[in-house]
């Protein structure tokens, strides 16, 4: 990190140089606070959209919603960007705001602790100390691969890798390739791994629901259109914020009839493209759609009817040597094997030792599951913000939606402290409040009443990751900091 000075206090130091880390830091320059620094433990900047390079990654919401509101780009090639674009963006975004010198990549949080005597941060990184009055964490849910506990995973004989680490060395052309998963990292990968492999064996646990996709290229003559009328991609922007938004008016976080009616659309879709009845048998979904993540893809159907694919519903048993071995003493012979079987979310939290105020551990404090008050601050957490914090996942709409209300009501807190405050901690009596709220809201939500189990829920069964409402009800309740729900030291 160019300038980085051990003996430096800084304003605030962010973690992450994804959408969020990236986001905040560009807002808290233009609000002149400083000095910040960023610290990413990867080789560079774009935090999941630098991670996941499998063939076939690309954003499943619309460029011109995906991306940040005062960072716009005019010329997004496609109606849904591929990952290259997202990552170029990021980087490009990056290095035009001025961020890259306060930047330090291949640094690691180790962990943080509140010194109460010195009213700061000391974060332990793998390159030593930083002091800073205000952490910020812009570190995302997605990026702790979970790979499967079945066993003999590790004596595989093959190449084996997690879609977020891709082995772009491995030959996969003309082999036997099986994929475990059918998650939004499967239907993505899976059509391009079928045009590639000799034989591509699918292993679905859970059919998933997939509407169509209608990607197209924007062309030329839009996007000369967008660059000199920015009016025209702000009007675009909007419109397809309200079209996603709509779900989430109409009640989509709850199983209703508009769940009846856009499984209607699935089934539709799926009867279209596939037309075997005992394959279409397979791939029909036994959940209540938006329990899980809703798929698009136009692809995915299509390449399971290759003749070189195969889509294999039996329980896996074991990972042998050779293959995958499932309950009925198969063994799908494989050279080499890919697990799209996502990520740890809910305990990801406890890989990182976040300590607070008198010694209290983040993870002692999420005991009872992870929770924030407007899923950024925790009570006994003086000056320290989260992104993408407990609970305010979106199923419906763009992420960076909310990363643009949280960065603004992080930057109230960080304002309290430039006007003198030496902390800012959210008051207990708040966060119990507004955690009960949310967590009332999701008892009937379509995440816990659906039929499935997915990555919006803990170990209990709670969901801690998703928010149950519009965009816009949290951002009546989040984007300004109530200075009433916090105390200032
Ligand atoms: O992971 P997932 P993902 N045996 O957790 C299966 C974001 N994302 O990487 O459904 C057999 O959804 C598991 O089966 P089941 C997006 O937020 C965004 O695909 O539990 N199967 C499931 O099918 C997304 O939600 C984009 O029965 C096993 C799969 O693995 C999130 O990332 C693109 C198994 C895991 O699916 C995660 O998606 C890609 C076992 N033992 C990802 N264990 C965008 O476009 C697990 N599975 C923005």
């Amino acid at each position: 990190m160019s300038g980085a000075d051990p003996e430096e206090i800084l304003a605030v130091l962010i973690v992450g140089a994804g959408f969020s880390g990236i986001a905040m830091a560009i807002r808290c320059r233009q609000a002149g606070i400083g000095p910040i620094r960023v610290i990413e433990k990867g080789a560079g900047i774009g935090g999941t959209w630098r991670e996941n390079t499998y063939p076939g990654a690309a954003c499943d919401v619309p460029s011109h919603l995906y991306s940040l509101s005062f960072a716009p780009k005019t010329d997004w090639t496609r109606l849904y960007a591929g990952q290259p674009e997202i990552e170029a963006y990021l980087r490009e975004t990056a290095e035009r705001h001025g961020l890259t010198p306060l930047i330090g990549l291949e640094t690691t949080l180790l962990g943080a602790a509140w010194d109460e005597a010195a009213g700061l941060w000391r974060a332990q990184t793998d390159r030593g100390t930083i002091r800073a009055r205000a952490i910020v964490s812009g570190t995302g849910g997605l990026h702790h691969p979970a790979y499967p506990d079945i066993p003999g995973r590790e004596s595989f004989a093959g190449p084996s890798f997690h879609t977020a680490a891709w082995d772009h060395g491995a030959d996969l052309d003309g082999k036997r390739v099986g994929v475990i998963g059918t998650g939004a990292s499967a239907v993505q990968i899976v059509p391009e791994l079928a045009a590639r492999a000799g034989h591509l064996t699918l292993f679905q646990r859970t059919p998933p629901w997939i509407m169509p996709k209608n990607d197209r290229p924007i062309p030329a003559a839009a996007r000369a259109r967008y660059r000199r009328l920015p009016v025209l991609r702000r009007l675009e922007r909007a419109r397809l914020f309200w079209l996603h938004e709509l779900r989430a008016l109409f009640g989509f976080t709850k199983v209703s009839k508009l769940t009846d009616q856009a499984e209607a659309i699935a089934r539709r879709h799926l009867k279209k493209a596939v037309p075997d009845p005992a394959l279409r048998a397979k791939l029909t979904p036994r959940y209540r759609l938006g329990c899980k993540r809703v798929l698009i893809s136009d692809a995915y159907y299509p390449a399971l009817q290759r003749p070189n694919v195969t889509v294999e519903t039996g329980t896996i048993a074991r990972i042998t040597r050779a293959g995958v071995a499932t309950a009925d003493g198969t063994v799908h012979a494989l050279d080499a094997l890919v697990y799209a079987t996502g990520f740890d979310v809910t305990g990801g939290f406890r890989r990182v030792e976040i300590v607070g105020r008198g010694g209290l551990r983040l993870t002692e404090a999420w005991a009872d599951g992870m929770q924030a008050y407007q899923g950024i601050t925790v009570a006994g957490f003086p000056n320290y913000f989260m992104l993408v914090g407990p609970n305010t996942g979106l199923g419906h709409n763009s992420i960076t939606a909310m990363i643009e209300i949280q960065v603004r009501h992080v930057l109230d807190c960080l304002r309290a402290l430039e006007r003198g405050a030496r902390t800012i901690e959210v008051r207990p009596e708040a966060q119990a409040r507004f955690v009960a709220g949310v967590r009332g809201r999701l008892d009937d939500s379509i995440w816990v009443a659906g039929g499935c189990r997915s990555w919006y829920l803990d170990a209990q069964g709670r969901n801690t990751t998703l928010w149950p409402d519009s965009v816009l009800a949290y951002r009546r309740s989040a984007r300004r900091a109530r200075l009433a729900d916090y105390r200032l030291g």
